[in-house]
């Protein structure tokens, strides 16, 4: 286990990059015991021959840096390709029941799952077994369930490939019951731009970034979730290009950045400049901010007509490409301003700020995360981007349009094969035609769905391509004990997780390569294709040595578990797919021929191939086949938890990464950017709430949701920094925040858990042993 250090605040004071992150790497390369693969695979990462990286989305450029990667992508690379291994001699040493009690840290930190696994209840240990008899004994009990009660998770890492098949598998088996991470994720962008603009994804694509001349930065974290961003930002800052950042917290990411690729960088003085505006906007308070910066543009408009000036609102873009202007007018012209001010946490005069640049730029782009869609109005924001955007007709031209920076590195591309519990969303027809069976045509569980099911006991199993389902969702503490109910739990990973100890009936623990590893079937390397953040897909290889001869590819298991299951009415060739991945692109090409035509030539254009996107050439695929301009109903955030003006005691809380962490795989305790090391246990607030509640910096505290008090959802102990984060907002890192996120606090319509804005109280607490030999509070912490 990892001992801690002593648990520090200290502000930083370095920009983003530079040898902070270059020391970081290296840390984890030793770390792992990956010092000798890592760096031969780094060279080849996100290359054109190399494999794509497993941490983010963003776009891979078809002409790339020398090392086309960024700090936390090569942890991502350290992680997989770690010489520690959870092999059955590990699982013979630990009880489940022990094992429960690791942090995620711990878990993860042992290295690579490495045969496969199932859980042996009167040992209470995982035990190693057969692929053969994984594959018999979860077929069988798959078929004696009624499909409906079956759930098909998808975290979104795995291929273009896998992921078709997988979804092939759910649909022929008997359900559409296909939850994925972007369920809790970028489901309100596909909600809100599909309405919108008639598309699901952005519009933007990294040959913008090279035509901007504004950006605006929305609810995104750029320096720890998706670095490689920072080099496009910096070029477009050298081209003095402003940057306006709305975002509670002051992100350094967002502020400086010092190129760790660059000699020269690295060596002198200077950094980048990254954003030229940064308004603290509070919390939820991002439709508000947008229409203060819509009204001000009325009032530019207005004014510029009056002096004869050109217009600022592009009267003709909106009567040739959009409808619903009028509603939107008038209801940014009737926003009071001191109402904006309140929502918004921010001043007019700031939001005339971002409108007076806005109105000067001619090619604008909007970037943004999870600080917009985690919202229960997150399709609403997303909606707001949009109208701001159309406003000034910059969508579907070079170097403007809308940029959600999506999380993992193949999400996107998911959704675009098929893995969406809607059916409307897929081509039933082609695939019946072709595939010879029914698709049905009931609605799926979405993640949502998925855990309301497992807490009124209608789901039964819980198939997990990926991911850490019982850390990721909301309301965790529910959760647990209900997953213990389901009858069985199959779970294809990489590494050990808390999913896979919370055990149901029956377990299985299918150990798959990683997407660094040579997958090679019937003697041949496979290559294999992602679709990116800018909806280019790309064709990949890898090219590591597995770490163990046990492993299986995530399509190979899946291949194996549909021949034990499914009865063979399907015109499904498994085994010739299993052996041919160029064979599963060709069935891709004839259910999808408009995007994946001569997929296998194309994916290995440098860059990838672009998906054809109307909404970027203004074709509006929308009913009315035009853009459309939508009013939101409130800019009110979080209608259903607002605990009124008078509860003072009320927080509102958003749960973070930090830059030591994919979601909930916990490389370490530093969140270096934030200054906070050696520990996660901490919640930052504003001083004068700190002070105004009766605490001091570095008191320990438990949170408590402050709504349906009868469900106790709390964590902690929790020490206290004061930070730099408007009144009223406070922040955590999740995973460990998620049991005070109910469940039922999701986006309306994209039902996106509302993990962005948690209203919550605190109790003075005493901290636990193990907490106080760790904590240190710096003194400047205390008042
Ligand atoms: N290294 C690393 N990379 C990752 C991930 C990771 O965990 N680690 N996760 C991947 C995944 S799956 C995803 S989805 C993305 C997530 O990447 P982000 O979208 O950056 O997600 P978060 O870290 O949750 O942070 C969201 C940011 O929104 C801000 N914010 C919170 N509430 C609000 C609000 O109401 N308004 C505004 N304007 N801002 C707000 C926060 O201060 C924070 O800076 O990153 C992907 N890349
Ligand atoms: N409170 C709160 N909750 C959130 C969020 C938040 O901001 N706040 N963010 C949400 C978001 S944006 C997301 S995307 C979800 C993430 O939810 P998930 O995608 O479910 O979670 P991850 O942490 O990415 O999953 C990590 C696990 O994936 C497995 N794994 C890694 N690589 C591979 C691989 O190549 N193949 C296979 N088969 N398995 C692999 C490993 O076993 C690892 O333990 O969490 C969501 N939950
Ligand atoms: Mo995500």
């Amino acid at each position: 286990m990892l001992i801690h250090p002593k648990a520090r605040y200290k502000p930083y004071e370095s920009s983003s990059g530079g040898w902070g992150s270059a020391k970081s790497v290296m840390e984890i390369l030793w770390r792992e015991q990956a010092l000798i693969k890592a760096p031969v695979a780094l060279l080849k990462q996100n290359k054109p021959g190399g494999f794509a990286c497993v941490s983010c989305a963003w776009a891979k450029p078809g002409k790339p840096h020398h090392l086309e990667f960024c700090e936390n992508g090569a942890k991502a690379t350290a992680w997989e390709l770690t010489s520690l291994k959870t092999s059955p001699a590990f699982f013979q040493r630990h009880t489940v029941s022990e094992l429960l009690q690791w942090p995620d840290y711990d878990l993860e930190q042992h290295g690579r799952l490495t045969h496969p696994l199932r859980y042996d209840r009167a040992s209470d240990k995982y035990l190693e077994t057969t692929w053969e008899e994984a594959y018999r004994d979860i077929g069988t009990q798959l078929r004696a369930m009624e499909p409906e009660r079956v759930v098909f998770y998808a975290s979104g890492r795995a291929s273009l490939e896998t992921s078709f098949m997988y979804q092939l598998f759910a649909r022929a088996y008997g359900n559409n019951n296909l939850p994925d991470s972007s369920n809790m994720c970028h489901e309100s962008t596909s909600v809100g731009l599909q309405e919108s603009i008639g598309v699901p994804v952005g519009t933007v694509t990294l040959a913008d970034f090279e035509l901007t001349d504004c950006i605006f930065f929305f609810g995104q974290n750029v320096g720890s979730n998706s670095p490689r961003m920072l080099h496009p930002l910096q070029e477009a800052r050298k081209r003095d290009v402003p940057i306006i950042t709305f975002n509670p917290l002051r992100e350094r990411g967002l502020e400086r950045f010092v190129n760790p690729q660059s000699p020269a960088e690295m060596l002198g003085p200077e950094s980048t400049v990254i954003s030229t505006q940064y308004h603290q906007v509070a919390i939820g308070g991002d439709s508000a901010a947008v229409m203060g910066i819509a009204k001000a543009l009325f009032e530019m408009d207005k004014a510029a007509l009056i002096r004869g000036e050109p217009a600022v609102i592009d009267q003709g873009f909106i009567a040739e490409h959009t409808e619903g202007f009028n509603e939107f007018a008038t209801a940014a012209r009737s926003c009071e301003w001191n109402v904006l001010e309140a929502r918004a946490g921010l001043s007019r005069s700031a939001m005339e700020a971002a409108a007076t640049v806005y109105a000067r730029s001619e090619r604008t782009m909007f970037v943004y995360g999870m600080g917009l869609t985690q919202h229960r109005h997150g399709v609403e924001n997303v909606q707001m981007l949009v109208n701001l955007l159309l406003l000034r007709g910059n969508i579907g031209k070079p170097g403007a349009g809308i940029c959600p920076v999506r999380g993992h590195s193949n999400v996107q591309g998911q959704r675009t094969v098929g893995i969406t519990e809607d059916p409307k969303k897929v081509p039933v027809d082609k695939i019946e035609a072709l595939f010879g069976f029914h698709v049905p045509e009931k609605k799926g569980l979405c993640t949502v769905d998925a855990c309301e099911g497992i807490l009124d006991g209608s789901v039964h199993a819980f198939i997990g391509l990926g991911g850490n389902f019982l850390r990721a969702v909301p309301d965790t503490s529910r959760m647990e004990p209900a997953w213990q109910n389901l009858q069985l739990n199959v779970q294809i990973a990489t590494k050990l997780n808390r999913t896979h100890l919370v055990t149901a009936e029956q377990n299985w623990l299918l150990p798959c390569l990683g997407r660094i590893e040579i997958d090679r079937q019937n003697g041949k390397a496979q290559a294999y294709s992602t679709e990116d953040s800018t909806g280019c897909i790309h064709g990949w290889w890898g090219n590591s040595e597995p770490v163990s001869e046990h492993l299986r590819s995530e399509t190979a298991i899946i291949a194996g578990l549909a021949l034990a299951t499914l009865s063979g009415i399907e015109r499904i060739d498994w085994e010739a797919w299993r052996g041919n991945y160029a064979q599963i692109r060709s069935a891709i090409g004839e259910v999808y021929p408009e995007i994946f035509h001569d997929m296998e030539t194309r994916m290995w254009e440098p860059g990838g191939f672009h998906r054809p996107l109307p909404a970027a050439e203004r074709n509006w695929k929308t009913p009315s086949e035009r853009a459309q301009f939508i009013v939101p109903k409130s800019l009110n955030e979080n209608t259903d938890v607002n605990p009124g003006p008078e509860r003072r005691d009320v927080l509102q809380l958003m749960t973070l990464r930090s830059n030591d962490q994919f979601n909930t795989t916990i490389y370490g305790y530093e969140d270096r950017f934030r200054g906070i090391s050696g520990t996660r246990n901490v919640v930052f607030m504003n001083r004068n709430d700190v002070v105004r509640l009766g605490f001091i910096a570095g008191d320990w505290v438990m949170l408590t949701t402050a709504v349906e008090l009868e469900v106790i959802r709390e964590v902690g102990p929790m020490q206290i920094v004061a930070y730099d984060i408007p009144e009223g907002c406070s922040a955590g890192y999740y995973p460990e925040c998620n049991p005070l996120v109910p469940l039922w606090h999701h986006a309306e319509r994209s039902k996106v858990p509302a993990a962005k804005s948690v209203p919550i109280t605190l109790r003075k607490t005493q901290p636990r042993a193990e907490d106080l030999e760790r904590a240190v509070p710096d003194k400047d912490q205390i008042q």
